[in-house]
């Protein structure tokens, strides 16, 4: 147990003694804070100065990352073994992005070719559907393109899409469908032309309840048009590891894109999964993406832990999560582009790290992940950032901004910026009560004026939101969770709690739709709210 490690016992002393000097007193004690506590990675700049630190913490902190076997656990990723060990597998989202294209072998085989070989096959795919020689059933160019996918197969393409807008065709329209609620598909394809329609069904086990049923949907939306059973192989195409349940389902083989087992459904945007978001920025700029994501993962394999940014990130985390009590950690994003990004880190960290139990099935006795939430600065601010800069409870969080915008309209960017840097500035330096009536400010609205400061944040500035920059930021957030995974002994690769709601909703489907009075057999609660349910439907 990292808690037990003398070099925790050492971290936690010497947080403990941080806490006692203000991030006002650090800084003025020590002008080569913000440098010393900086770094620079894959076009990433990371300032994380403004946390509640010393540099000595930071040592002991890296001194537990060691003990815990970071570094070999690391190498144990890149090399393919079988590290997510509940399922069995390796875990080698890496090898997808692996432009060096150097061999990783799993099972003795090198899996690069067949790497390469779907990627060739994806921009070929999608070089044909940007100039418009794939063409629907009809004869009509593709001009709506429709992911149908939920959690893995959703989040990271959705999110991608949007933050790379700017270098999409914007002739093509992309939606996102994962909610099995019928609105999402009715809203989504609202006034799309079946003619001009293709669909992604994108699902890694191909029998998630959500995809199939709204893919079912889909292609009796276009059925319903373009009547021939022939039109499903000119406008649906599927992404998945499971080829035999994707021929069942009508879609032949030849219009699928393949991934592995060892690609986590959460880790899976470099993979076939990514489809859409290159079909909407063309391959080229695909490969910057990826490009981005290899440089942060060189970065994770061969810098020293003191130079690290995602060991950085990670241990920062674990002394707040686990030696001030924190609960949650805010992703703060600059950049309306980046409007998903924070529920894409949510189930990226909390469906890895959210575990109750170690590697050795033991109840841990410690905290593991953390609650991630966030929204698109500066719309929180005039929302929920009173409670972070006034509240009870400690909350860090990441910013993350870029010196250029891609819409440099009027001031509005300067603006946007400004706002940023001043927010980690009030968060970790406060307002005193002095400087408060030194403004004149009543005595009674002292108080309430007053900022106490101490609240951590890390800044994450890039230059322009790019592909190669989203790239490195998604793998700097991937190895982050990998390493606090490492610390606090949990399984970071499965998801059990995932399969629980899949089960229990098999279940109940039927109870709600039976004709006859079904035997159920719930608690008390769970019965009756059946019962009303079938009730207002009209069911026995
Ligand atoms: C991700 C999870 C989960 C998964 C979805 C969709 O890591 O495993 O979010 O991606 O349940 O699964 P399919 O891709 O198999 O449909």
């Amino acid at each position: 147990m990292f808690t037990e490690l003398p070099a925790w016992r050492q971290a936690a002393a010497d947080f403990k003694q941080d806490r006692k000097t203000t991030l006002r007193e650090a800084f003025q004690a020590d002008p080569g804070r913000a440098k010393a506590m900086s770094v620079e990675a894959a076009g990433l700049f990371l300032d994380f100065s403004k946390n509640l630190v010393s540099k000595k913490t930071m040592e002991d902190l890296f001194a537990v990352a060691r003990a815990c076997g970071l570094k070999e656990q690391i190498q144990a990723m890149f090399a393919g073994e079988r590290i997510n060990a509940t399922e069995n597998r390796p875990v080698l989202h890496t090898a997808l992005r692996n432009r060096a294209n150097t061999p990783v072998f799993v099972d003795g085989k090198d899996v690069m070719p067949e790497v390469n070989r779907v990627l060739k096959r994806m921009a070929a795919f999608s070089r044909k559907v940007r100039s418009g020689s794939w063409k629907g059933h009809t004869g009509k160019p593709i001009r709506n393109i429709v992911n149908i996918g939920i959690g893995g197969s959703d989040l990271g393409p959705a999110m991608a899409y949007q933050a790379l807008k700017p270098f999409s065709d914007r002739k093509l329209r992309f939606a996102f469908v994962s909610n099995v609620d019928a609105t999402h598909f009715a809203e989504e394809t609202f006034g799309m032309d079946p003619e001009e329609t293709l669909f992604i069904v994108a699902s890694k086990t191909f029998t998630t309840l959500e995809t199939m049923l709204n893919a079912r949907t889909a292609r009796a939306w276009l059925l319903k048009k373009l009547k021939s059973p022939k039109a499903v192989a000119r406008h649906f195409v599927a992404v998945s590891t499971n080829a035999e349940e994707v021929a069942k389902f009508g879609i032949d083989t030849a219009n699928m894109f393949g991934f592995w087992d060892w690609v986590g459904g959460r880790y899976s945007l470099p993979s076939a999964i990514g489809l859409p978001l290159m079909l909407a920025i063309g391959p080229a700029r695909f490969g910057e993406l990826l490009d981005g994501y290899h440089a942060m993962d060189r970065h994770f394999a061969e810098a020293p832990f003191e130079r690290n940014m995602p060991v950085i990130l990670a241990m920062l985390g674990i002394a707040y999560n686990n030696l001030a009590g924190a609960q949650s950690h805010a992703v703060l994003p600059y950049d309306q582009y980046l409007a998903r990004f924070p529920a894409y880190l949510q189930q990226l960290d909390m469906e890895s790290n959210g575990k109750g139990v170690d590697r050795q099935g033991r109840r841990v006795a410690y905290e593991t992940g953390p609650v991630i939430w966030g929204e698109p600065g500066t719309n929180g601010q005039h929302a929920f950032y009173q409670l972070i800069h006034q509240g009870t409870k400690l909350i860090p969080a990441d910013f993350i901004g870029f010196c250029k915008s891609h819409n440099p309209l009027g001031g509005h960017h300067d603006g946007l910026m400004a706002n940023f840097f001043a927010q980690t500035e009030a968060l970790a330096f406060g307002r005193t009560a002095e400087e408060v009536r030194a403004e004149g400010v009543p005595e009674a609205l002292v108080p309430h004026k007053t900022f106490t400061g101490d609240r951590p944040t890390n800044t994450i500035l890039a230059e322009k939101l790019t592909p190669a920059i989203l790239g490195a930021l998604v793998a700097l957030y991937e190895h982050k969770v990998f390493v606090q995974g490492v610390v606090w002994n949990v399984y970071s690769f499965d998801q059990w709690g995932v399969q629980l709601g899949k089960a229990l909703a098999a279940g109940i489907a039927p109870e709600l739709t039976a004709e006859a009075k079904p035997r159920l057999a719930h608690d008390a609660s769970t019965n009756a709210l059946v019962r009303r349910y079938r009730k207002v439907n009209g069911r026995a």
